[in-house]
């Protein structure tokens, strides 16, 4: 039996019966598309999805309108991670400037491994009307388009010349977009006149389609030598990633922790793993990491990477982890990953792997002194975290009194989301999480731009969840500075528009204070970092009259001005009482850093340079650069017995 539909329907109808199954729990995976439509893809996959809405049939794959490419995928990417990679979205977009404003989202949803599906229209395969318009034409290659663009930041590409390569491009879609290990972006590049195209389609195409999702366990010999490397261990410290919560792995994680004493620092994705208040849990590690797990790091004699791809903040630009004898034990459901220092790997699912790992430990532990050591350096460290809560700046508060009062009133299981500026830093450093999938700060791109989109995700994700699965609600925070606000706060009106609410933070510092101080440390004395009016010396004049709270207002979100810490704690109150999206306006003092932890990031200074202050931070930077380890040394055990 066979159906004849468009390839836009066909694609419609393909991802409303995919279902993902893991530890038995089955459900749709695509839980919406968005589009923005242009000649490219207005009566292809537009079509498609208005016939589908038009049908009156009840359907999980909704359609959302976005504002702009880029913040659907954002949306979208945010979406699959708050629903551990298990449920996704798909975005259609135009040919040409739509297509390609989806390509940052595509790199951010690469490097954070979370699944998306990107559908950018493309210019025609029969090509007679060449070239359509927004068409890059390349006078020596016939078949290149601007979505070739997608092929370096996606996880799988395909672009579909012919109806009959839609199928194996859809299953291929799904075969890595549900691989923990291979998930990504997934761009099926469509052109516009193969979209409108008719096919008889094989009925078995539309059949539901369980994806299950694999839990790969470890291997025996793999194992052992994660054994014997870690009961060797004297100074062990486990480094918990993003793994660890895509895999639900935190139970097994705490049991490993307290049944060994091997204490727990935290990546950026990774925080949350345990709760901040648990004894073992030592908080962020590296660049922005906290006294306590830095210092653990510096001398620790074997570091258990769990989920985490060892960014440069994890380890401080390979410099955090000091010890001379310093070894490494990888497990992660991604060989790349698990092979990363030179480690021991055990390529695994993290909860598998945890469980393995437990129940081969036995009965060892770490030397209580050092468990005991750890808990201690992360109460000296928490009481940095509460000082920093507490700093009395007036008129202007500390950036890190505004992340207290929001970590003080929102529940323990509301969300607070971020991405970039000088905020990411601080809450990896302060913010105390309470809840496994409280803290949402994408920093694997720090893309600006991605924070109200992603709380939109976000919040669709536990609305999602508390309609499938009946789990209690979550408000959104959204942290957002000013120079991100400005790259984009277009999802405002969508978030109005569709009835969902999240609450943003505006940070109002005028300009990039994050730059700012990595400019001054670096020499470049916070050149372009300030948002002012030029005048004949540069950009140096007044702060500009621009009124953000204003423009929110614009957008149809609700507003509020908060003056001072108490008119913030007043709005926070406020915010989280309405079910309506609210923007919390406030002005900061962007000159009170968060409270300091020795460590460094590899940005290279100019080597030599006609100012004074570029000349001392390069002295200083060559200095840091000595501190730098390679950590090649093969993992100690696997030659053990050759001799
Ligand atoms: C799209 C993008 N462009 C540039 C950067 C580099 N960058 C990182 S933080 C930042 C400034 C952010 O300013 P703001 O949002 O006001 O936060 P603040 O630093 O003031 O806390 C810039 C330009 C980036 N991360 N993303
Ligand atoms: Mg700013």
């Amino acid at each position: 039996m066979s159906e004849r539909l468009t390839v836009g329907q066909a694609v419609v109808r393909f991802l409303e019966a995919q279902y993902v199954e893991r530890d038995g729990v089955e459900n749709a995976f695509f839980a919406g598309c968005w589009g923005i439509f242009g000649h490219g893809n207005v009566a292809g996959v537009g079509q498609a999805l208005l016939e589908r809405e038009l049908s009156g049939e009840p359907s999980h794959l909704r359609y959302f309108q976005g504002r702009n490419e880029q913040a659907m995928v954002h949306a979208s990417v945010a979406y699959a991670r708050q629903r551990d990679r298990l449920a996704a979205m798909a975005v259609t977009a135009s040919v040409g400037p739509g297509a390609t404003n989806m390509i940052t989202g595509a790199a951010l949803a690469t490097i954070n491994r979370l699944p998306v599906l990107l559908l950018p229209g493309d210019t025609f395969a029969t090509k007679v009307a060449n070239p359509v318009l927004q068409e890059l034409e390349d006078p020596a290659n016939g078949d290149v388009s601007v979505n070739d663009a997608f092929r370096p930041v996606s996880a799988y590409f395909d672009r579909v010349h012919r109806p009959e390569q839609l199928a194996p491009a859809l299953l291929n879609a799904m075969r890595v977009l549900t691989d923990p290990a291979a998930t990504g972006a997934v761009t099926i590049a469509l052109p516009q006149d193969v979209q409108a195209e008719a096919w008889d389609w094989p009925d078995e195409l539309f059949a539901k389609r369980v994806w299950h999702v694999a839990r790969p366990t470890v291997e025996r010999a793999a194992l052992e030598r994660a054994v014997a490397a870690i009961s060797a261990a004297k100074r062990p410290l486990i480094v918990a990633g993003g793994g660890v919560t895509y895999s639900r792995a935190n139970d097994a994680l705490r049991a490993l922790a307290e049944s060994t004493g091997i204490p727990v620092a935290e990546t950026q994705a990774g925080k949350g793993a345990l709760p901040y208040d648990h004894p073992q849990s030592v908080g962020a590690i590296g660049a922005t990491g906290t006294t306590a797990a830095n210092a653990l790091a510096a001398e620790a004699d074997l570091v258990i990477g769990v989920g985490t791809r060892y960014s440069d903040f994890t380890t401080a630009s390979h410099t955090v982890f000091a010890a001379e004898d310093v070894r490494f034990v990888n497990l992660n459901v991604s060989a790349f990953d698990a092979h990363k220092l030179s480690a021991t790997s055990l390529v695994a699912d993290a909860r598998e792997g945890l469980l393995a790992l437990a129940a081969a430990l036995d009965k060892w532990t770490a030397p209580k002194t050092h468990t005991a050591g750890a808990t201690k350096l992360a109460g000296e460290w928490d009481a940095i975290v509460q000082a920093a809560y507490d700093v009395d700046a007036e008129p202007l508060p500390a950036q890190s009194a505004v992340i207290g009062v929001v970590n003080e009133l929102s529940a323990p299981r509301d969300v607070v989301l971020c991405a970039a500026g000088s905020m990411p830093g601080d809450l990896h450093k302060l913010w105390r999480t309470r809840d496994r999938k409280g803290y949402h700060v994408e920093y694997g791109f720090s893309c600006m731009g991605y924070e109200i989109a992603g709380g939109l995700g976000v919040r669709m994700a536990v609305e999602d969840e508390h309609t499938l699965f009946d789990e209690a609600g979550r408000d959104v925070f959204v942290m957002v500075g000013d120079g991100s606000y400005l790259m984009m706060n277009t999802e405002l009106v969508t978030a109005v528009a569709e009835g969902i609410k999240v609450i943003v933070v505006l940070v109002q510092n005028h300009g990039f204070a994050s730059i700012g101080a990595l400019s001054e440390s670096l020499g470049s004395q916070r050149f372009g970092t300030q948002y002012r009016y030029r005048t004949p010396t540069g950009l140096d004049g007044d702060r500009l009259p621009v009124d953000l709270a204003a423009n929110a207002a614009s957008l149809g979100a609700d507003v509020i001005r908060a003056e001072g810490i108490d008119g913030f704690r007043k709005a926070v109150v406020q915010a989280k009482a309405s079910p309506r999206t609210t923007v919390i306006h406030v002005e900061t003092n962007p000159l009170i850093p968060a409270p300091d932890s020795p460590a460094w990031w590899d940005v290279p200074v100019a080597e030599t340079s006609a100012l004074d202050s570029t000349r001392t931070a390069r002295a200083t930077y060559e200095d840091h650069k000595k501190g730098q380890r390679h950590h090649l040394a093969p993992a100690s055990n696997d030659t053990k017995d050759d001799a």
